[in-house]
């Protein structure tokens, strides 16, 4: 057994507006990474504490599959993906049961008060389980190293990351203020699960272990149905017919996930995060763009090279360059 500890710190200087925010540093030696967690923090809604040693205690199963990402960096989208994939492409099924009862996210009720009960929903699904969690490497249960489970993670570029989170937080009442403003609590990690670099790192560093499966947005973007055929592989399934991958790609299309059961159930999801903060004011809509380069026509010049000259700095580090990462 892995011994771990945690410190939270409440983030005085984060932005004032919407829910307080805490730093979670952890302390654990039980993952394939060169560097500590200790060195690093994790920003979470304050009241998440309640729900950390849940969380890092969760009983993982070795058929689960977990799907970890950063914030709108695909994992809705790899969601429908991987349950078809898991379930046999049982279209129907798909059609007709909501993609969060399907695939719950595991720790949604410790980011706000008066959530549903994600945790026992994760919990009590029927095996082989298909689980979602933006939580960093850091942040998740032991048992998913201890027994291996499979993790897929998503990945996706900084800039269109970061123009699809705003509107979102904005929707959930979790920030207010400009689209420099928010740039800047980007860079400052004083958003929700930032910081955003060290997430996708960590997990590009992890990528050759037996179960890491990485991707990225713009891969699924450029080759969904090669996509498709990884995880196949990844979770031992045969790779079905053509007939039935072109089904699966015409399923999980940008179009026809906004009309089906998983676009409709994240709206649902957010509107109700809408409602109990009572915030009338956006028309969010979850299914915004689905497109690589939204930042292009949403960033300014500037905004770009700050976000570009930031992001360097992190990959320098890693050694490694975005068009690897993401596969562009
Ligand atoms: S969340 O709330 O953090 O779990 O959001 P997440 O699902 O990670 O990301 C939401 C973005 O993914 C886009 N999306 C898609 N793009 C292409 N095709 C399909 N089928 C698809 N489904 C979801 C969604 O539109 C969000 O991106 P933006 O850029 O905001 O449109």
């Amino acid at each position: 057994m892995s011994d771990y500890s945690h410190s939270v710190e409440e983030r005085v200087d984060a932005p004032k507006e919407g829910i307080p925010l805490s730093d979670y540093t952890v302390v654990r030696n039980d993952i394939p990474l060169k560097k500590q967690w200790s060195e690093r923090k994790c920003t979470m809604s304050s009241c998440y504490n309640k729900y950390f040693d849940r969380m890092i205690n969760f009983k993982s199963k070795e058929d689960d599959l977990w799907i970890v990402t950063m914030p709108k960096c695909g994992t809705t989208w790899m969601q429908e993906t991987a349950w078809l994939v898991q379930s046999d492409f049982d279209f129907d099924k798909a059609k007709s049961i909501p993609l969060t009862e399907r695939s719950p996210f595991v720790e949604l009720e410790g980011l706000y008060e008066g959530m549903p009960p994600t945790f026992d929903a994760a919990e009590n699904l029927q095996s082989p389980r298909l689980l979602k969690s933006h939580l960093p490497a850091s942040l998740l249960p032991k048992e998913l190293w201890q027994n291996r489970s499979k993790i897929i993670y998503v990945a996706r570029n900084v800039k269109d990351a970061v123009v699809s989170f705003q509107p979102f937080l904005e929707a959930l009442a979790t920030f207010k203020g400009t689209k420099e403003q928010f740039i800047q609590a980007f860079m400052n990690d004083d958003l929700y699960y930032c910081p955003f670099w060290p997430h996708i790192l960590e997990f590009w560093e992890m990528r050759h272990e037996k179960n890491v499966y990485f991707t990225s947005y713009e891969r699924m973007k450029k080759d969904l149905k090669g996509v498709l055929k990884d995880l196949c592989e990844f979770v031992g399934k045969p790779i079905p017919s053509e007939e039935i991958l072109n089904q699966a790609v015409d399923h999980l299309s940008f179009d026809s996930m906004k009309k089906s059961s998983a676009g409709k159930a994240m709206q649902a999801v957010i509107d109700g995060i809408k409602d109990l903060n009572n915030n009338n004011d956006s028309n969010f809509q979850f299914m915004r763009r689905g497109i690589v380069g939204s930042h292009k026509d949403e960033l300014t010049a500037d905004q770009i090279k700050s976000l570009d000259s930031w992001s360097e700095k992190f990959l320098n580090e890693a050694g490694v360059t975005s068009e690897e990462v993401f596969g562009l």
